[in-house]
């Protein structure tokens, strides 16, 4: 753990002022993206994923490299099987003992789409990286972050940007020792049906770690791609054929699912032709996506509100080839997306002879799967079983995945401005393309001095960083208010990265910890009214509990918790101590109902009242979606419900609706809304 000065004299990795940035995986590729930042004598890890055109040892990233267990914290940016897929085998298999983190979303779907995975593949058990025990495991050593929280382990500073891209996904700014970096993970900054663009980070970074899938390419406008997409369907349906769309079980498919069910509602001459969402998830995903709405677009939250479009009304589920009638035009969404095995390889080979029937390729095609083989038309294709095959039937590529373009990159680097941006997630031609025209772009700009930079997997990009050291001066000195010129004598405490003057008499006070002048903020995604949050705030604490320091703005609520509203974020602000962090979380229990429409729920509905029992019966299959068969009870007595995650218990009163959770916040969080979610929608149902 020393670096080499040029002098020859050896360095602890600590003081050293090298940032090292090397993939493991992801670069100049697309696939198993897995990117190791090593900076102060910390090692983090970025995602964990497998590549989707190998399988077994050889679709790891290149992990023999690494100790797993010098690594002290790994982030996984979002659920796609290329970013996590090999995380149960890193969390169970390898000696990793450090702390992993992602949003709350993508840890629901991981669990449902790596069991999809273990499913579908095609491969020997010898060959398999992980169980489905080995992948329930690994659910109790994955810790969530709520999107803008900020959290500091040992030091190392970190919080999650919405990115877009599919439900849930997250960008990761870093930082260390006073250095920013900022990993993407996938993003797209073009909002869609369901899912807002990628946020742009407020605080700018030093480097920016940024996919590059589609290198210079620029995306046709939504509108035409959406109207290409259901005409083509349409086209291969009328001729009497059978249209295949492979997806990945959960994610863009939803988006797709959005666009058919809308169309076939505009166009009643389609409705007699079935369309089928052939996963095991589909019920799954429902509970899923309806708990984590917050995480969407205003457009959807707003529909959502009046007409679930989740619940499809043109769309049923198929289980599996076994409940398939294959008697006439019909359009299949299937997993796996590239084909590579499953339900989709089983249709495209039952399907591919006949020129009435189509297949749309809707995602991001990966070298060495079926989906990239038949884009280049060949005349026959070979089945899994090693038969020859005529491809009559029509291919098309219209793409769904939601990644940025060169457009979106550009601009979103010119909004950054980071000193070095590093390209990860790319095929090696189209990186490079990339590189040199972002480096165009860049070198004739006087107002910006950006490095670009497209290391190949295993080498690492070098930088050098002198790292922040400043002081914060604390205590009984801060008030003494030095002139310019004189010096402050104290004694220098070392937290992290952080330095601390102190006067002698203070040493005892602060030392210890237990009492500091930290200042907590949480930042939380809110379209709620401030009025409607004051008046809830005054019913909670008493008339008084809140003053208004400027209107439509910003509150002070029990004299010590600062609430500020930045266009559609939440800010809360105070002075940590075990008081005012108790205040803050009432504070925040009253935002989370704000978010929620209303004051009281069982008051506002518009329907009837559920009935007690099979809200409860709903409620049990919703906790065991979201959080696993054994998260909850399945027989219980009372009104009190235990919902047990990664070793935390939540209570949910059926009587009241109230959940509490003295040990999490943020799950108490997450069961609330799943439970507001559930009543209201039982409410609209009824
Ligand atoms: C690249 C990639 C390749 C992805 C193949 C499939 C998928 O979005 B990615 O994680 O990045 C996931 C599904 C898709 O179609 O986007
Ligand atoms: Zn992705």
């Amino acid at each position: 753990m020393a670096n080499k000065r040029k002098t020859d004299e050896i360095v602890p990795a600590e003081e050293s002022d090298l940032l090292l940035i090397r993939p493991l995986g992801a670069g100049q590729e697309v696939g198993r993206s897995c990117i190791m930042l090593e900076f102060k004598g910390k090692k983090i890890m970025l995602d964990c994923g497998i590549h989707p055109g190998l399988s077994g040892m050889d679709a790891l990233p290149y992990v023999d490299l690494i100790e797993a267990d010098e690594i002290d914290l790994l982030f996984i940016s979002h659920f796609h099987l290329d970013h996590c897929g090999a995380l149960p085998w890193f969390l169970m298999k390898t000696s990793f003992r450090g702390r992993c983190f992602m949003t709350h979303a993508t840890k629901a779907i991981y669990r449902w789409m790596l069991s999809d995975y273990i499913k579908i593949s095609n491969i020997s058990t010898e060959q398999m990286l992980y169980t489905e025990a080995d992948l329930e495991a690994s659910m109790e050593k994955i810790e969530t972050i709520n999107f803008h929280e900020e959290r500091d382990v040992m030091g190392v500073r970190f919080w999650a940007y919405n990115a877009g891209h599919v439900l849930g996904a997250a960008m990761f700014m870093i930082e260390i020792a006073g250095v920013k970096i900022l990993y993407t993970g996938d993003f797209s900054r073009q909002e869609d049906r369901h899912l807002m663009a990628a946020e742009i980070p407020t605080m700018k970074p030093d480097v920016l770690i940024t996919e590059s899938t589609y290198g210079t390419h620029i995306h046709e406008k939504r509108e035409d791609r959406e109207n290409r997409f259901t005409s083509l369907v349409q086209k291969i349906v009328t001729q009497g054929g059978r249209c295949l769309i492979p997806v990945f079980a959960l994610g863009r498919a939803q988006e797709l699912l959005l666009i058919l069910d809308e169309y076939w509602s505009q166009n009643p001459e389609l409705q007699d032709i079935p369309i089928y969402y052939a996963s095991s998830l589909a019920k799954k995903c429902m509970a899923v996506y309806q708990t984590y709405i917050n995480a969407m677009n205003d457009k959807i939250r707003r529909q959502i509100a009046v007409n679930n479009p989740f619940v499809f009304r043109h769309i049923s589920n198929l289980k599996g080839i076994d409940h398939f009638e294959d008697i006439g035009p019909c359009v299949v969404m299937a997993s796996p997306g590239m084909m590579q095995s499953g339900l989709s390889r089983e249709l495209f080979e039952t399907w591919c002879t006949d020129s009435k029937n189509g297949v749309i390729i809707a995602g991001y095609c990966v070298e060495g799967t079926l989906a990239k083989t038949i884009l280049s038309e060949p005349e026959e294709i070979t089945t899994l079983s090693g038969q020859k095959l005529p491809l009559n039937m029509s291919v098309d590529y219209i793409s769904f995945s939601a990644h940025t373009d060169y457009q979106q990159t550009s601009e979103f680097i010119r909004l950054l401005k980071p000193a070095h941006v590093v390209l990860v997630h790319g095929e090696q031609n189209e990186m490079s393309r990339l590189k040199s025209a972002l480096q165009r772009e860049y070198e004739s700009d006087p107002n910006t001095n950006i490095c670009f930079h497209n290391p190949r997997n295993t080498h690492a990009v070098e930088l050098h960083f002198r790292g922040e050291k400043t002081a914060k001066v604390m205590g009984s000195l801060a008030a003494t208010k030095p002139e310019p010129g004189n010096k402050l004598s104290g004694i220098l405490v070392k937290r992290g990265f952080k330095y601390h003057l102190l006067s002698a008499s203070d040493i005892s006070k602060y030392t210890d910890m237990t009492i500091s002048m930290v200042t907590q903020r949480q930042s939380i995604s809110w379209t709620g009214s401030l009025n409607t949050l004051k008046l809830l705030l005054d019913r909670v604490g008493g008339p008084g509990t809140v003053e208004i320091v400027e209107p439509d703005k910003k509150i002070r609520a029990f004299n010590c918790i600062d609430v500020i509203v930045e266009g559609k974020i939440i800010i809360m602000e105070w002075q940590a101590t075990p008081v005012n962090d108790m205040f803050a979380d009432s504070v925040l229990s009253c935002i989370m109902q704000t978010e929620m429409g209303g004051t009281n729920l069982k008051g506002s509905t518009t329907g009837g009242k559920p009935d007690k029992t099979h809200f409860k019966e709903c409620l049990i299959e919703t906790f065991q979606d979201i959080f696993g068969e054994h998260s909850v009870p399945k027989l219980f007595k009372g009104d009190i419900l235990p919902v047990t995650v990664s070793g935390k218990k939540a209570e949910v009163n059926l009587e009241t609706l109230a959940v509490t959770c003295p040990d999490d916040e943020s799950l108490r969080q997450i069961v609330n809304t799943a439970v507001t979610k559930l009543y209201q929608a039982l409410v609209h149902i009824t």
